[in-house]
C-alpha cells in the first residue's frame, strides 16, 4: 500500500490583477458616445505630441501608447485625437478603486487604471477568486460604464500576465472581445508561463534579453530549465536568481495595500428603481454597517459622511455632513446618512444609492448616543466598541452576511431582496440590458469634490443640484 499523500493541496489562486481596458479612451467615450467604434487617440496632437492611449480600433493600425502622435497620424489618418483630462481619469480611477476596496482592503494600486487585490481573506464572504473577479467586472461596468480585464493567479506577476491574456484584441475586422477573466490555478502556472517569451517576465528588457539569447533562451520555459548558477553567472546574483524564480512560478511579493485611503464607501445600483422609503432606509443601515466594518478593518474612523443618489434619469447628487469627531460606528453613520437622505425628494425613485465616509484618521472616537449615555461610567463606550469587534470577528470567520443590524432582519427581507437585485445582476460578458445613456460618472466625481473632508453640514445641504454641465444627459 502506498503511503498517504503528504503534500497538502496548494491553496487556490487568490491574487487578482485588474486593468481597465483602453482606460483614457474609454473614459472619453463616456462623454462622446458618438465616437464609439472609431479609432480614437488620447494624447497630444501637435508635432511633439505623444499617444497616451489608443482605442482598440486605432490599435488595429499599429497605434500604441508612447508612440509619437505624428507617427500615429501617419498610420491612422482618420483617427480622432482628443486632449487628455487627467483630473477626470483620476476621479474615475478613485471610483473604480473604491469598488475594489469593497471586496477587500488589500488593494495595491499600480497606476490610475490597474491594481493588485489579495482576495484570499474575502472568499468566504464573496465567493471564489474567479467569482470575485466576475463581480468586480460587473460592478465596474454597471457603475462606471467601463470594462476591465482581470487575471487571477497564486502570485502577483502571474496575475498580471493573466489579465493581459484576458484583454480584448485589436484586429482589422474590429476589436475582438477578450475573455474578461483569466484564471491560472497553482497547477496551471507552469503550463501558462513556460510558452511565453522571456520578455514577458518583469525585469527582462532589451539588455537582459540580449544576454538571455546568448544562453539560447527565448521562452520563459527555456529560462526555467537552466540551472540557476548559469543564469546567475550571466545576469548577476540578485537579478539572475529573481528571474529564475519567476520563470519557475515563484513570486513571494505580497500585495501591499495603499494605507492612505481617502474614503471608504459602498454603493449599489438596483435592477429596478426603488421607491419605498422603508427599503431605502434599510439599505442605508446595511451600507453603514458594511462601511463601518471596513473602517474598523482599516483601523480608521471618518468624520464626513456622504450619500449619493442616482435617479432613473441618471441625474446624480451627493450630500455630505461632517461630525465633530471621527467615528467607526455604523449607527453614527446611519444617523448622519438618514438626515441627509431626508432632505432629498426621492419621488422619482432611486436607481443607485451610496454611502461613503471621508476625512479618515486613525484612532476613531465614538460618539455617544442616547443608548449609551446613561452608562454609569466611561466603561460604556468600551462595551460598544467590544460589540463591534465581536461582529467583525464573526464576519471574519463566517462571512459578511453572518451577522447584521436588527433593522435588516425585522419585517420583510426588503434589504436582502434589494441586494439580490443589485450590482451582481449581469454576468461580466452579458450585454447591458438597456441601450440608454451610459452611467455617467462625470456627475459623481465632480459632485464628490464638494463633499471632501472639511465640508460642513451647511455646505452639503444646499439646494443646488451639483450635477455639472456637460454630464452627457
Ligand atoms: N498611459 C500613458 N502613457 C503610456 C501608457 C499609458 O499615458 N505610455 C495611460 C493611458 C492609458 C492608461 O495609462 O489609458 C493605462 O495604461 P494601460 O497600459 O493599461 O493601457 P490602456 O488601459 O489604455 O489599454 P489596455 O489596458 O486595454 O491595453
Ligand atoms: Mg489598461
Amino acid at each position: 500500500m502506498s503511503p498517504p499523500e503528504s503534500t497538502p493541496a496548494p491553496e487556490p489562486a487568490g491574487i487578482l490583477h485588474v486593468d481597465m481596458d483602453a482606460f483614457f479612451v474609454s473614459v472619453e467615450l463616456l462623454d462622446r458616445p458618438d465616437l464609439r467604434g472609431r479609432p480614437v487617440i488620447v494624447g497630444g496632437a501637435g508635432t511633439r505630441g505623444v499617444v497616451a492611449a489608443a482605442s482598440y480600433e486605432a490599435r488595429a493600425f499599429g497605434v500604441h501608447s508612447a508612440m509619437s502622435s505624428v507617427q500615429a497620424q501617419r498610420l491612422c489618418p482618420h483617427a480622432v485625437f482628443l486632449n487628455g483630462r487627467y483630473d477626470r481619469y483620476q476621479a474615475v480611477s478613485a471610483e473604480v478603486m473604491a469598488i475594489f476596496t469593497s471586496f477587500t482592503p488589500l488593494v495595491e494600486p499600480l497606476s490610475l487604471d490597474e491594481a493588485f487585490l489579495d482576495v484570499r481573506g474575502a472568499r468566504r464572504a464573496h465567493g471564489t477568486a474567479a467569482q470575485i473577479a466576475a463581480a468586480i467586472r460587473a460592478r465596474v461596468l454597471d457603475e462606471q460604464g467601463l470594462t476591465c480585464s482581470v487575471g487571477v493567479a497564486p502570485t502577483k506577476f502571474v496575475a498580471k500576465l493573466a489579465s493581459e491574456a484576458a484583454k480584448p484584441r485589436a484586429s482589422v475586422t474590429g476589436p475582438m472581445p477578450g475573455i474578461g477573466v483569466k484564471v491560472v490555478e497553482p497547477d496551471q502556472v507552469l503550463g501558462f508561463l513556460h510558452p511565453l517569451p522571456a520578455t514577458a517576465l518583469w525585469g527582462v528588457g532589451p539588455a537582459t534579453m540580449t544576454k538571455l539569447e546568448r544562453l539560447g533562451i527565448s521562452t520563459v520555459g527555456d529560462l526555467a530549465a537552466l540551472p540557476v548558477e548559469v543564469v546567475v553567472r550571466s545576469l548577476g546574483k540578485a537579478n539572475g536568481r529573481h528571474l529564475h524564480e519567476l520563470a519557475n512560478g515563484i513570486d513571494e511579493r505580497r500585495v501591499e495595500p495603499d494605507r492612505k485611503a481617502k474614503s471608504i464607501g459602498h454603493e449599489e445600483t438596483y435592477a429596478h428603481d426603488v421607491h419605498d422609503p422603508a427599503v431605502l432606509d434599510a439599505e442605508l443601515v446595511r451600507f453603514a454597517d458594511a462601511v463601518a466594518s471596513r473602517l474598523r478593518a482599516h483601523g480608521v474612523g471618518g468624520r464626513t459622511v456622504s450619500i449619493k443618489v442616482r435617479f432613473p434619469d441618471f441625474r446624480t447628487i451627493t450630500r455630505a455632513a461632517s461630525m465633530p469627531t471621527p467615528t467607526d460606528a455604523g449607527r453614527d453613520l446611519v444617523r448622519e446618512a438618514r438626515a441627509l437622505l431626508a432632505q432629498l425628494d426621492l419621488g422619482a425613485g432611486v436607481r443607485l444609492l451610496g454611502l461613503s465616509v471621508s476625512g479618515l484618521s486613525e484612532e476613531p472616537a465614538r460618539q455617544l448616543s442616547f443608548d449609551d449615555a446613561p452608562g454609569p461610567s466611561a466603561a460604556v463606550p468600551a462595551r460598544v466598541v467590544d460589540t463591534d469587534r465581536v461582529v467583525d470577528e464573526i464576519r471574519g470567520r463566517f462571512g459578511a452576511d453572518a451577522i447584521g443590524p436588527a433593522t435588516l432582519l425585522r419585517g420583510s427581507d426588503a434589504g436582502l431582496r434589494v441586494k439580490r437585485q443589485g450590482a451582481q445582476q449581469w454576468g461580466p460578458d452579458q450585454p447591458r440590458p438597456e441601450p440608454g445613456p451610459s452611467p455617467d460618472p462625470s456627475a459623481d466625481p465632480s459632485a464628490r469634490r464638494a463633499t471632501d473632508p472639511g465640508v460642513d453640514r451647511a455646505a452639503g445641504s444646499g439646494g443646488a443640484d451639483p450635477d455639472p454641465p456637460g454630464s452627457g444627459r
